[in-house]
């Protein structure tokens, strides 16, 4: 068939289902029996299932599961137990760390206790994913690259929540669960810390946060555009007069001087999503620990101007 197929004309094949090859012994089954879903189809790939879960697997969604019910219950208890008070106040509810004054140490449950418990499930699902990920990767004989992109996602997760907390020596520092509560945390941090604007890697962060979404935008908005080519298919090489890597190709060519390859854009993908949390990590990790206050480091590296003699001069706080 070489008709051109998109969202709506997509052919659904509905024939056996794939089981994929069998798995070496010692890994568990793959359970599930296979169903084709038609809305799954226009989204994805038509089969769902089987799926793969093994031993890290159910004891990662275990471990998760403990650590939303953790969460979720303290809520519900923070509002008396009412059903509806839950719901009608769900963004607004959270899970508070520790206060300073139990620093590392084990906290009461209802003062930061029940938050180490479930900063300390959702760590080890994470991590036990993690090593799902890696592990499936190897045995399907793939590169590590998912796993090593989770990784620093994660990297990020465990600055914010644990690395940063244990070298400002208190469960204080660790951003609390819930909607609205992270989001308070993270301006509260940032007013803290003299603007996070001013930290040069939260800028970097930045770049490569938006830099991801204008390549996505682009290799996306690419393919789409040669789709009637054939270009979904992304053959390497592939760049004979007429196909569709090379109209591709030369759309970028001829539009801005240089163009990316069927393989290089992907690497470029990679690396831009990989950066934005580890260069923010970074920046995390120096907040506090390092500098004290973004606004007057950025005054003082000439970044910065300083604010105009009308306004009362600004005082470091951590300097009184
Ligand atoms: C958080 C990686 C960890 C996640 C993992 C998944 C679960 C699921 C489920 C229990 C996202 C774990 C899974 C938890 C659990 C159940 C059911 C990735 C994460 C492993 N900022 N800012 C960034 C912008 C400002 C502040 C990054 C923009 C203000 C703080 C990014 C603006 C203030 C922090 C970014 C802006 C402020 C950040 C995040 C504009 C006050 C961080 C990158 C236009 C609001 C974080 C260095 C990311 C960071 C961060 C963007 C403004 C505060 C680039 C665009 C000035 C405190 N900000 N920001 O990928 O890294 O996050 O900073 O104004 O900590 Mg910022």
């Amino acid at each position: 068939m070489t008709q051109y197929q998109n969202i709506l004309t997509i052919i659904q094949v509905s024939g056996p289902a794939e089981e994929g090859m069998p798995l070496p012994k010692g890994d568990s089954e793959r359970i599930g029996t296979p169903i084709m879903s038609r809305l799954a189809g226009w989204l994805g790939n038509a089969q769902i299932g089987p799926i793969y879960l093994g031993f890290l697997g159910s004891l990662s969604l275990v471990f998760g599961l403990i650590a939303f019910e953790i969460i979720g219950l303290n809520m519900l208890a923070s509002v008396g137990w009412d059903p509806i008070q839950f719901v009608r106040q769900l963004f607004w509810l959270g899970l508070e760390p520790p206060p300073a004054q139990y620093g590392l140490t084990m906290a009461p449950l209802n003062e930061g206790g029940w938050w180490q418990i479930a900063g300390f499930f959702l760590t080890a699902s994470i991590l036990l994913w993690w090593v799902r990920v890696y592990r499936r990767a190897r045995q399907l004989e793939l590169g590590t690259h998912i796993a090593w992109a989770f990784g620093s996602a994660i990297w990020l997760f465990l600055v914010l929540g644990f690395i940063r907390p244990i070298l400002m020596g208190d469960f204080s520092e660790a951003v609390p669960f819930g909607i609205f509560p992270h989001l308070d945390w993270t301006a509260a941090f940032s007013i803290r810390y003299g603007n996070l604007y001013y930290n040069p890697f939260h800028c970097l962060s930045i770049v490569f946060l938006y830099g991801s979404v204008l390549l996505f935008a682009m290799h996306g908005a690419t393919i789409l555009a040669v789709g009637k080519y054939g270009g979904e298919r992304e053959l390497e090489q592939i760049t004979d007069r007429g196909t569709a890597s090379e109209r591709a190709a030369l759309f970028w060519r001829w539009t801005m001087g240089f163009n990316a390859t069927m393989e290089s854009v992907h690497r470029w993908a990679w690396w831009f999503a990989i950066l934005t949390p580890l260069t923010g990590g970074i920046g995390i990790l120096l907040t506090g620990t390092v500098v004290d206050n973004w606004y007057l480091w950025g005054i003082e590296h000439g970044i910065v101007s300083p604010t105009p003699d009308v306004w009362p001069g600004v005082v470091d706080p951590a300097a009184q």
